[in-house]
C-alpha cells in the first residue's frame, strides 16, 4: 500500500502554490476536485465570467464556499478572482443565502422555491451589472452551489444565461466509514484510517478535512466514522473532545459527524450493572451522554446501531425489541434534533443448515416489519439494499414496503467487499440504479425504492441514502485508481437518484481525466460494463457471489457458504442448484414482497434469469429464458467474464499518452491483475461445478487448458507437490512449494513448440505473509524476476493468493529448457501452480 507521505510534499506545495497545478503529479488525492486546467479554447468560453466575488455573509461554509470558487477558477481557467467586500457596478459572482441577498436586493429572485441544501445557479442583472449568483435557503446549499457551478466549468458547459435549480432528493445523504479505534478498518481496501490510530483519534486530521469536502462536494451531509462493530470506548468521557476535533474539521463542509455506538454502553463503560432499555437508569445514562455531546459538538448528528447481529450484544439479552433499544437513544438524542439509524441487519447467524425452511433472507421483515409505527421520528431505520448483504446481485429487500409508519434509509455499499475489493473493477451506479429504480408495487402508482427512502411514499418526516465507503491513508484513497468513481456515484445518486449510470461515468471522467472525447468515451465505457463483467466469472443467476463467505469474501468459495450457519445458501449438490424461497414448496421468503412482486417471483417462467437461483433450486439441465442450461450458463458467462476482463486491458492500452503517466500505469496494473484473477474465478467456479455436476461444457473448454504445464509435473529440485485445499483453487487441485529447510528451489521443463515469440503466465501464490522472490530462465538466461511483495488477502496458498506474472515477447525455440526458480520467504513457500505458453499476439 502506498500511503501519503510521497502526496503530502505535493500538499504542501499545492499550499504554496495557492492549488497552482501541482495536480499533474497525479496519485488521484484530488480525486474529481483536480482543477485542471482546460485547453485555451475551451476556457474561451468563460471569458466573460466576471473577475471578482462578493459573499453576502459571513460563516465558516460560505468562506469555503467563496474559496473553494476561487481556488476552482484559478485551477481551470488560470485566473484569480477578486475577493470583494461589497458589490460594485462591474459584474460579479454573489455567493449567499437568499435570504441575504433579498435583504440587500429586495425584489431579487422573488418567487424562488428551494428546499435545504438545494441551491439556485443563476445568471441576473443586478443594479446593471451581470451577475452570476450562488444562492440556496442555507449556508451550505450555498456551497453545494459552487461545486456544481465549478463542475461545469471544468467539464466545458455552458454557464451563460443561468436559470438552474437543484433540489436533493432526500434529506439524509451520508456515509458510514467502518474504522476501529487502533486505525484498521473493516472491509477497508486503502490503507489505514483518516480518523483513527492506536486508540484515539489522529493528531494531524488534515485528511479528515479533505474527505469532507469531497463528499460536500458531491451533497453529501453526514459521516459516521467508526465501525458498526462499535468499540464502546468511543463514549468514554475523554474520548468525546477527540471526537469534537473531528466535527470541527469536518464542520466548514457542512458534514455533520456522527458515530456509531454499541448499546450495552452503560453497562461495559458506564458503570451499570445493566443496558435493559426499559430500565429508567440506562435512558439517564444515554440523556446524560448524549448532552455531554452536544456541549462539545453542538451540531453533532446522531449515532448508528447495530444489535443482535453477528455476535453483537442487544436488546434481545433482556426479551426487548430493536424498537425500544432505538427510543431510548432516540429520546437522549430528540432535544438536539439528533438521529438514531438502527441497522436492519439482524440475523441469527447459528441457522440450522439442514432446515430447508430456514431462510436469512427472511430475517429483517421478520424482526421489524411486526414493529412498524413502534420507532420515535428521529429513528431511522437503515436497510441493506438486498435481503442477504451486498453480494453481486441480489433482489431489493422486501422490508422497504415492510414499514410505512417508520423513516428508511437504504444502505449501499462503496467499499467493494464482495464485488472485487477494489483489486477488481467494478463500477457499481449500474446496480444501485437497478435497485432504486426498482417497483415495489406498493400503491396505484409506481412506488420505486429511492421514493420510499427518500420517504415521499408513505409520506415520512426524513430518510435517504446511507454507503459504507471505507476511505483509507491510501493517497487515491480507496485503492484502486478508478474505485472513486463509485463514491462519486453514490454522492450523485444520494442527490439525485433520477441521474443515469450513464451521465454519472461520463461526468467523473470529465473530472478525472478531462474531455478528451475518446478518453470519455473508453472510460465510461470500461466503467459501465464493468459490474456485468464482474458478476459474470464470479456469481451466477442470482445465488450469491460464489466467494469465501467465511474468510476474506474475496476469491472463489463455493462451498463454504454451505454446511455452516451463515445462511449465504445456494444448494449447489449434484443435481441442482438454488435456494427454494417460494411460498408454494420453498421457504415462503416471496411473500415478504406486495402481491404483484411476490407473483412475478413465485413462478420460475416470470423470475429474470439473473435471479433464478435466489428464488428458485432448478437442475442444472433446466433452460433458462436465454436458451441455455443452467450449467452451461455457468460455464460460457465464466468464459465471456474473464475474456471481457482481459479485453478491459485493451481499451485501457488505447489511452496510452491521452492520459497521464502515473494514473495510465496504475490502472493497467490493475487490470493485468484482474486479467489474471477473473481467470482464478473461472477455473475455480467451472471446475467445481463441473465435478459435481458431471455435465460436460458443450465447448469443451472446462478441464482442458492448451498450453498450460502443471508445475507438479515438471522437473522439480527442492519443490515439492501438495494439495491446495479446496481443490479448485489450484489448477489439477495441485501446486508444488519450496518448504523448509529448502532455501531455494526449481522447477524446470523442456520447450517443445515451434521457434517464434511467446507470452508466457507463470501462475503462483502471493501470500501476506512472505516476500518470496522468482527468477525465470531459458537456458542461462534470465528473462525475468520479481518479489511477490502484494498484499493480497491470505496466508496460505488458495485462490486468493493466486496471481501471475505475464513475461511478454520471449523468444523461445524447440528444446529449450526453462526453468523457474523460487526463494522463500517467512510463511511464503514460493509456490507455483503452472505456466501457460501462448503466441505472442500478431
Ligand atoms: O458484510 C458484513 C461484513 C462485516 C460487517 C457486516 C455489517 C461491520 O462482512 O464485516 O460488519 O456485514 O454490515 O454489519
Amino acid at each position: 500500500m502506498r500511503y501519503l507521505r510521497s502526496t503530502t510534499i505535493c500538499g504542501m506545495l499545492l499550499l504554496l502554490a495557492l492549488g497552482s497545478t501541482c495536480a499533474r503529479a497525479e496519485t488521484g488525492s484530488d480525486a474529481w476536485l483536480r482543477y485542471a486546467p482546460l485547453e485555451k479554447q475551451a476556457a474561451q468560453k468563460y471569458a466573460h465570467l466576471p473577475a471578482s466575488v462578493v459573499v453576502l455573509g459571513d460563516s465558516p461554509l460560505l468562506e469555503s464556499a467563496k474559496t473553494e470558487l476561487i481556488r476552482g477558477i484559478r485551477g481551470i481557467l488560470g485566473r484569480t478572482l477578486r475577493d470583494e467586500k461589497n458589490l460594485t457596478k462591474e459584474n460579479t459572482i454573489v455567493l449567499g443565502t437568499l435570504s441575504a441577498l433579498q435583504s440587500a436586493f429586495p425584489n431579487l429572485l422573488e418567487h424562488t422555491d428551494l428546499r435545504k441544501d438545494g441551491f439556485l445557479l443563476a445568471t441576473e442583472q443586478v443594479h446593471g451589472s451581470e451577475c452570476v449568483i450562488v444562492t440556496a435557503t442555507n449556508d451550505r446549499g450555498v456551497l453545494y452551489g459552487v461545486f456544481a457551478l465549478l463542475s461545469k466549468i471544468e467539464r466545458n458547459e455552458n454557464v451563460s444565461a443561468l436559470h438552474e435549480t437543484q433540489q436533493p432528493y432526500a434529506p439524509i445523504r451520508w456515509t458510514d466509514e467502518w474504522d476501529n479505534l487502533d486505525g484498521s478498518i473493516e472491509r477497508g481496501y486503502a490503507g489505514p484510517s483518516i480518523f483513527l490510530e492506536n486508540g484515539s483519534v489522529r493528531a494531524d486530521l488534515t485528511r479528515a478535512g479533505e474527505y469532507a469536502r469531497l463528499l460536500a462536494s458531491v451533497g453529501l451531509n453526514g459521516c459516521a466514522i467508526n465501525s458498526v462493530n462499535a468499540d464502546p470506548r468511543v463514549l468514554e468521557d475523554h474520548f468525546l473532545p477527540q471526537l469534537a476535533r473531528v466535527a470541527d474539521a469536518f464542520r466548514p463542509w457542512g458534514v455533520q459527524l456522527a458515530i456509531s455506538v454499541d448499546v450495552s454502553s452503560p453497562k461495559v463503560i458506564g458503570g451499570l450493572d445493566t443496558f435493559d432499555p426499559a430500565d429508567a437508569r440506562v435512558a439517564e445514562w444515554w440523556s446524560k451522554k448524549v448532552d455531554e455531546i452536544y456541549r462539545l459538538i453542538p451540531d453533532f448528528a446522531g449515532v448508528v446501531v447495530k444489535a443482535d447481529s453477528e455476535g453483537r450484544l442487544g436488546p434481545a439479552t433482556y426479551g426487548r425489541t430493536p424498537a425500544d433499544a432505538a427510543n431510548v437513544i432516540a429520546r437522549a438524542l430528540a432535544p438536539h434534533h439528533g438521529i438514531v439509524f438502527y441497522r436492519a441487519f439482524v440475523y441469527n447467524h447459528h441457522l440450522d443448515w439442514r432446515d430447508s425452511k430456514n431462510d436469512r433472507a427472511k430475517a429483517a421483515y421478520d424482526i421489524f416489519h411486526p414493529l412498524d409505527g413502534e420507532f420515535d421520528d428521529n429513528v431511522i431505520i437503515q436497510i441493506k439494499h438486498g435481503p442477504i448483504d451486498f453480494q453481486v446481485r441480489e433482489p431489493v429487500s422486501p422490508l422497504f414496503t415492510g414499514l410505512e409508519k417508520t423513516n428508511e434509509a437504504i444502505e449501499l455499499q462503496v467499499t467493494q467487499e464482495y464485488t472485487g475489493q477494489q483489486r477488481h473493477l467494478c463500477f457499481l451506479p449500474p446496480m444501485w440504479k437497478e435497485v432504486l429504480d426498482f417497483d415495489m408495487h406498493a400503491g396505484e402508482h409506481p412506488t420505486p425504492v429511492k421514493d420510499i427512502v427518500a420517504g415521499k411514499t408513505f409520506h415520512r418526516p426524513t430518510g435517504g441514502f446511507v454507503a459504507v465507503v471505507n476511505v483509507g491513508m491510501d493517497a487515491n484513497w480507496l485503492g484502486h485508481p478508478l474505485a472513486m468513481a463509485n463514491l462519486y456515484g453514490y454522492g450523485r445518486l444520494a442527490w439525485n437518484p433520477n441521474l443515469t449510470s450513464q451521465s454519472i461515468a461520463r461526468e467523473w471522467t470529465q473530472l478525472c481525466f478531462g474531455n478528451d472525447p475518446v478518453v470519455v468515451q473508453t472510460i465510461s465505457n470500461m466503467l459501465l460494463t464493468s459490474w456485468p463483467i464482474y458478476e459474470s466469472y464470479t456469481g451466477p443467476l442470482g445465488a450469491g457471489t460464489l466467494t469465501d463467505i467465511l474468510g476474506s469474501h474475496y476469491g472463489p468459495g463455493v462451498e463454504s457458504s454451505e454446511r455452516n450457519g451463515w445462511g449465504q445458501w445456494h444448494r449447489a449438490d449434484h443435481d441442482g442448484i438454488g435456494m427454494d424461497r417460494t411460498a408454494a414448496t420453498g421457504t415462503g421468503y416471496v411473500d415478504q414482497y406486495r402481491a404483484p412482486v411476490a407473483k412475478s417471483y413465485e413462478s420460475l417462467a416470470t423470475t429474470p434469469d439473473e435471479l433464478l437461483l435466489f428464488f428458485h433450486h432448478v437442475p442444472y439441465t433446466y433452460v433458462l429464458h436465454s436458451g441455455k442450461t443452467v450449467i452451461q450458463h455457468i460455464y460460457d458467462s465464466h468464459y465471456a467474464g474473464a475474456e471481457a476482463s482481459a479485453n478491459l486491458i485493451q481499451q485501457w492500452n488505447s489511452l496510452k499518452g491521452r492520459v497521464d503517466d502515473e494514473r495510465y500505469a496504475e490502472v493497467l496494473k490493475h487490470l493485468e491483475y484482474q486479467a489474471g484473477h477473473a481467470i482464478v474465478w473461472r477455473d475455480a467456479v467451472c471446475n467445481w461445478f463441473f465435478r459435481v455436476s458431471g455435465i460436460p461444457d458443450q465447448h469443451g473448454r472446462v478441464g482442458h487448458y492448451p498450453g498450460r504445464i502443471e508445475a507438479e509435473g515438471m522437473q522439480l529440485q527442492g519443490y515439492l507437490p501438495f494439495d491446495v485445499i479446496p481443490s479448485e483453487d489450484a489448477s489439477g487441485g495441485k501446486a508444488v512449494e519450496c518448504a523448509p529447510p529448502a532455501k531455494k528451489c526449481s522447477a524446470a521443463f523442456r520447450f517443445d513448440g515451434a521457434a517464434g515469440k511467446y507470452e508466457m503466465d507463470v501462475e503462483y501464490f502471493d501470500q501476506n505473509n512472505g516476500k518470496s522472490e522468482f527468477r525465470v530462465l531459458v537456458g542461462d538466461r534470465v528473462v525475468d524476476e520479481w518479489a511477490a511483495d502484494e498484499h493480497l488477502p491470505a496466508k496460505k496458498p488458495n485462490a486468493d493468493s493466486s496471481t501471475r506474472r505475464r513475461i511478454t515477447g520471449l523468444a523461445l525455440r524447440p528444446g529449450d529448457n526453462i526453468r523457474i526458480e523460487g526463494i522463500p520467504d517467512g510463511g511464503e513457500r514460493a509456490s507455483l501452480d503452472y505456466i501457460e505458453i501462448q503466441r505472442s499476439p500478431e
